[in-house]
């Protein structure tokens, strides 16, 4: 069996503490047979390494590199998140891009190129993730790997007429294409990739067939990335009872209850879900003393303007929300931008009546499956979703709202409110069934199939 070697942006390396997060959780199966996964330290060096550094942990070894600090300014502040994560979420106004940053991004990718390479066996099986590598496969090409070598989109794509803002745009495409497979998490984002194709590189791609570049077959399809959703409700369930559970539980004092659960991004649509909620207590007076609304934003890139922007913007909107509805004994909008650990998000998404997940655009959106794996299946909450979420493609019994009409939100928070048991059963067992279908280990195997050459275009293992 091959070795499958992970590389994304950051390791979640246990000696610094980090919680198993949702692909370390979706990788689990193909750990057991020996895995390498390489990334950022998250650690600043006079100078970006080109040798990792190997923390072997038995069957699955981590492997770093650190960056210096204007390769990090460059590559990550600048270039992944001030150019290309606007941009792959349709905020074209919010690029800042700079020909130094663009640089930096493409040295940054020849560091980890040169740093893989040293460490790759014949046959290992080489999955990148997401945006910051786009260039990986071409600079391992250039050092003469040959191994097959895959690429997975967490964020959304953008059609050509978006995409053509981007300095350089054919020559990102063209990056894509150097990989044996590039995955999306929804049809949608497929689709705006094959009209970047047609229109900058005049492919045009046979449905289910793969694409053919300089020679070669690209697989290209869509992975829709999931949950282990039987864990997270056991976990859901175990932790209503715990502590932090039941003070939550005494402080709600039988109200109901609203969650919103977010990295402090501006892609998440918080300022007009916060709106959203000032219109529910003023056009729905009923729900005023009689609903709580839960936002936890943890916060996220803050060395990026913008999110020091949004979060100023948050703060006040929370404020004035709180200042104008709450009474002496009622606060409306309970806001905190720290991060709350799993087992206690997945005891309060238990409690709430209603799960808000109202992105402005988003790759899936994991936090909408948590959500609704973590309910009561006797008496579950409604899910409010984003239709600009890729989760929505699948999700499609839970409230579907437009994240731009804070009006909208406000009256699918009122029906969601007030929706009976039964129409809530009904959707709950609905969505539940869909989360535990595409799950994050149905995603894996998927991917490494289609990556290993032993799947069909649909995804299925073929018979050999
Ligand atoms: P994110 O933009 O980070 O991920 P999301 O999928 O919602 O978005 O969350 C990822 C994980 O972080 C979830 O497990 C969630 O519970 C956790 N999380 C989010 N906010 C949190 C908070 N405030 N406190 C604690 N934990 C929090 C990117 C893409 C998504 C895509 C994922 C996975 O932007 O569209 O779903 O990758 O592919």
């Amino acid at each position: 069996m091959a070795r499958v070697v992970i590389v994304s942006n950051r390791v979640p390396l246990p000696s610094k503490g980090a919680k198993a997060g949702g692909l370390t959780v979706a990788l689990k199966d193909v750990f057991k047979q020996g895995a390498l996964w390489l990334g950022w330290s998250g650690e600043l060096a006079a100078e970006t390494a080109t040798s990792a550094k190997i923390h072997a942990t038995g069957k699955l070894d981590f492997a770093t590199i650190d960056l210096s600090e204007q390769d990090y300014r460059r590559f990550y502040v600048g270039f992944a998140n001030s150019v290309l994560w606007p941009l792959l979420h349709f905020q074209p106004g919010l690029l800042e891009f700079d020909r130094e940053d663009f640089e930096g991004y493409l040295s940054v990718n020849r560091a980890y190129a040169k740093a893989l390479a040293e460490l790759l066996r014949p046959d290992d099986l080489i999955w990148v993730h997401d945006y910051h590598l786009i260039p990986l496969a071409e600079a391992l090409r250039a050092l003469g790997v040959k191994n097959r070598i895959g690429f997975f989109l967490h964020v959304p794509f953008v059609p050509a007429s978006v995409f053509s803002i981007l300095p350089s745009a054919e020559w990102l495409l063209r990056m894509m294409l150097a990989y044996d497979v590039v995955g999306f998490q929804a049809r949608q984002h497929l689709h705006d990739f094959e009209d970047c194709l047609r229109n900058f590189l005049n492919i045009a791609r046979q449905s289910g067939e793969p694409i053919w570049f300089e020679g070669r077959p690209v697989i290209v399809d869509t992975f829709p990335i999931g949950i282990d959703s039987r864990a997270f409700a056991r976990q859901a369930k175990k932790a209503a009872g715990s502590i932090a559970g039941h003070r939550l539980f005494e402080s709600i004092a039988g109200r109901s209850f609203m969650i919103g659960v977010d990295r402090l991004d501006y892609s998440k649509g918080l300022p007009n879900r916060f709106e959203a909620f000032g219109y529910l207590l003023d056009r729905f007076p009923e729900h005023r003393m009689h609903v709580t609304y839960l936002q936890i934003a943890a916060r996220s890139r803050e060395d990026v303007t913008e999110y020091q922007r949004l979060k100023h913007e948050l703060d006040r909107l929370s404020g004035e929300i709180n200042g104008r509805y709450a009474d002496f004994d009622w606060q409306p909008l309970r806001y905190m931008t720290r991060a709350v650990s799993r087992a206690n998000l997945a005891g309060f998404h238990r409690q709430a009546r209603v799960g808000l997940v109202t992105p402005l655009r988003d790759g899936m959106n994991l936090v909408a499956k948590e959500y609704v794996a973590a309910q009561d299946p006797e008496d579950p909450g409604v899910l409010v979703l984003s239709r600009l979420a890729g989760a929505a493609e699948d999700l499609t019994e839970a409230i579907i709202i437009n994240p731009y009409d804070p009006e909208e939100i406000t009256e699918a928070m009122h029906a969601a409110l007030i929706m009976p048991l039964d129409e809530r059963k009904d959707r709950h067992e609905k969505l539940f069934e869909k989360i535990c279908r595409t799950t994050a280990a149905s995603y894996c195997r998927d991917f490494l199939n289609a990556l290993a050459g032993t799947a069909t275009s649909t995804g299925m293992p073929t018979s050999q």
